[in-house]
């Protein structure tokens, strides 16, 4: 038995399941979206994280069909959600592996066809590692899938070290603030010049932005007083199974 073996089996025995982290605006904290991250529950009932099989489901070449399945069902969880009275969009995160290889453009349509959200409620995450080495291989796809009338992220914005002029010959609209940048707010001078810094080039660039990480209220109030758009973190909310996010969030809750 290999961990491979194991995340194939995964796969045909619907081990794999989404949880939702609610994403708000600073100002007036309506929930507009989730991000969704996936887990693995083994028949051991041992709940492993991504940090821990996506890297080995890139090496084993299942990262495709796990990414398919990870589209189609936050686009159908979102679908249902709409269908309930609460209309939110669905963040996923994309392996920078689905956008060089494969037919990501294709994934993507078919998972919006076969649950009928539309692809306003839909944002993909692609990490800013990705974006550094990759960007111009990856153009022609993003391009493709902006075409589809999803937005784009990028994720773990700062960590990359890298020139930021792909921001403005790639089709991202919105930044998601890495939560190494938030964690010693406000207090550490540097961190508080990372994220202001970020904030205003946002600004000027027209991007959205969203603060990750965010534990507690000092942390969001920092965030406020700096014009930060939006949220996420476990102050707001941990991420949630889709049942705990439509109990917590959903119409009425
Ligand atoms: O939820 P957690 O903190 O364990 O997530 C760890 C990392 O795994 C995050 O950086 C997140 O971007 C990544 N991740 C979560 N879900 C997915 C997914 O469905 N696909 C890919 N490629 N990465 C994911
Ligand atoms: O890399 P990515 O941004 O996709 O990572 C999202 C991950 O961050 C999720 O695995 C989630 O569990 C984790 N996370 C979400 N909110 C918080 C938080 O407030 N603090 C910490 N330490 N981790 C968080
Ligand atoms: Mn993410
Ligand atoms: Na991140």
């Amino acid at each position: 038995f290999t961990m491979d073996t194991g995340l194939r089996r995964a796969l045909d025995r619907q081990e794999l399941v989404l949880h939702y982290q609610p994403q708000a605006r600073v100002e007036g904290s309506r929930v507009f979206g989730a991000e969704a991250l996936v887990r693995w529950t083994t028949p051991e009932g041992e709940v492993i994280g991504p940090g821990r099989f996506i890297a080995l489901a890139e090496e084993a070449g299942l990262i495709h069909t796990i990414g398919r399945w990870v589209l189609g069902e936050a686009c159908r969880q979102a679908r249902e959600w709409e269908l309930a009275g609460l209309p939110l969009r669905v963040a996923v995160n994309l392996s920078g592996l689905q956008v060089v290889q494969g037919d990501i453009v294709g994934d993507v349509r078919e998972a919006l066809e076969q649950s009928g959200l539309s692809p306003s409620r839909l944002e993909l995450e692609i990490t800013e590692g990705f974006v550094i080495g990759h960007a111009d291989e990856g153009l022609e796809r993003l391009n493709g899938l902006r075409r589809l009338g999803i937005e784009l992220a990028v994720d773990d914005f700062g960590t990359g070290y890298s020139s930021l002029s792909y921001l403005t010959r790639l089709p991202v609209q919105c930044l998601k603030i890495d939560r190494s940048f938030i964690s010693d707010v406000p207090g550490d001078p540097d961190d508080e010049t990372i994220v202001a810094a970020i904030l205003s080039i946002a600004e000027r660039l027209g991007l959205d932005v969203i603060a990750e990480g965010v534990e507690n209220a000092t942390q969001l109030d920092f965030l406020r007083s700096l014009g930060c758009p939006a949220y996420q973190g476990d102050y707001l909310s941990p991420p949630l199974t889709a049942a705990e996010f439509a109990q917590r969030w959903g119409a009425g809750g």
